[in-house]
């Protein structure tokens, strides 16, 4: 079916995508794990709430199980990184020839995995800057405005569904450098998110820690350039100097994945760069000793370390 948007992750950042586009007139489909969500979709009046500037708004959606029989040209991968691979798993039989499918996840490594279950489709990598958070099953507020990038590493051409997103407010770029963009974000999360846990403070606690900070800024450095990521090192200490000061009051989204007890991300941020240092042969000693002190952390917890 041209022109209709599936959204397989029904969570935070897929909700704020999907009322954006439903607001604008786009066909979609909100693909939901099993009957007894959509049932629980269906008795809150199939439809979502998006909560923006205190305003409430309320978007009617279809919505559909996993295993519903309908072809899929476009889909959208809300998931977090640790659960896409086996989602996107699920729906590859209806997925049409050449379908594109966008991939939302942060860190690094899904999308390869992801992309290798799929070896017809267009799979589309995105880095996001925007802020989403469920305050409630089918109702997400939008906290922090953004730029999502967009880009497909092996094919330079934009596709036709950008203007869709210009038509729903979808603020966006299409780059030919996307991996550069994961990566540099990816370092930025290493820097700032597991000391944000480990210091059990605000990303601008962290202006405490300055030369921890700074040690780390300087191994991931190197280790952008042994993995051929110099572009995604270039001042990346300064960088996230100005993301701790210019974000200094809010709680990064490890520390909130933690302080909620919710499985974090860490396989594929601070465990992706400590595996590809291996890989590299490239010394990082105080990421490794970070790591390992995360997933202790996150153990005493009672929660996953991987
Ligand atoms: P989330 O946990 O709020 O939503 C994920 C949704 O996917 C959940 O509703 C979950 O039930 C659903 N899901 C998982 N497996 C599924 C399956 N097999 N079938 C159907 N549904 C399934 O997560 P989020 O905060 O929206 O984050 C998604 C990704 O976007 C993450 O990689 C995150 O790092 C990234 N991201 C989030 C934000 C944000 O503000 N929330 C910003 C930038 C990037
Ligand atoms: O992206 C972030 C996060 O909290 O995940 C920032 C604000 C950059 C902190 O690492």
């Amino acid at each position: 079916m041209p022109g209709i948007w599936h959204i397989l992750g029904a969570g935070s950042l897929g909700n704020l995508w999907a009322t954006r586009l439903a607001r604008a007139g786009v066909p979609m489909r909100l693909v939901l794990r099993n009957a007894e969500r959509l049932a629980d979709y269906q008795a809150h009046g199939s439809s979502l709430t998006l909560v923006e500037n205190g305003m409430a708004r309320q978007v009617f959606i279809a919505a559909q199980t996993l295993d519903n029989p309908e072809p899929i040209e476009r889909l959208l991968v809300a998931c977090k990184a640790y659960d896409a691979e086996q989602a996107v798993a699920q729906l590859a039989p209806r997925l049409a020839e050449n379908a594109e499918v966008i991939l939302l996840q942060n860190g690094l490594g899904s999308q390869d995995s992801v992309a290798a279950r799929l070896p017809h489709a267009r799979c589309i990598f995105a880095s996001s800057t925007e802020g989403a958070f469920r305050e409630s099953d089918w109702r997400v507020v939008f906290a922090g405005h953004g730029y999502t990038w967009l880009g497909d590493a092996s094919h330079p051409a934009p596709p036709s569904f950008l203007k869709t997103l210009d038509d729903s407010g979808i603020p966006h770029e299409w780059t030919p450098d996307i991996v550069t963009r994961l990566w540099r974000k990816l370092a930025l999360n290493c820097a700032i998110n597991p000391l944000t846990v480990l210091h059990d403070c605000r990303n601008g606690g962290l202006l405490e820690h300055h030369c921890e900070v700074a040690t780390l800024c300087a191994e991931l450095t190197v280790l952008l350039e042994c993995c051929g990521q110099p572009a995604a090192a270039l001042d990346l200490h300064s960088e996230v100097l100005r993301v701790i000061q210019a974000t200094a009051a809010n709680y990064s989204s490890m520390y909130q994945d933690v302080a909620n007890g919710r499985r974090t991300e860490i396989s594929h941020l601070l465990g992706y760069a400590c595996v590809a240092a291996s890989r590299h042969q490239c010394p990082v000693p105080h990421l490794q000793h970070l790591h390992k002190r995360l997933i202790t952390h996150l153990a005493s917890k009672g929660l996953r370390t991987d």
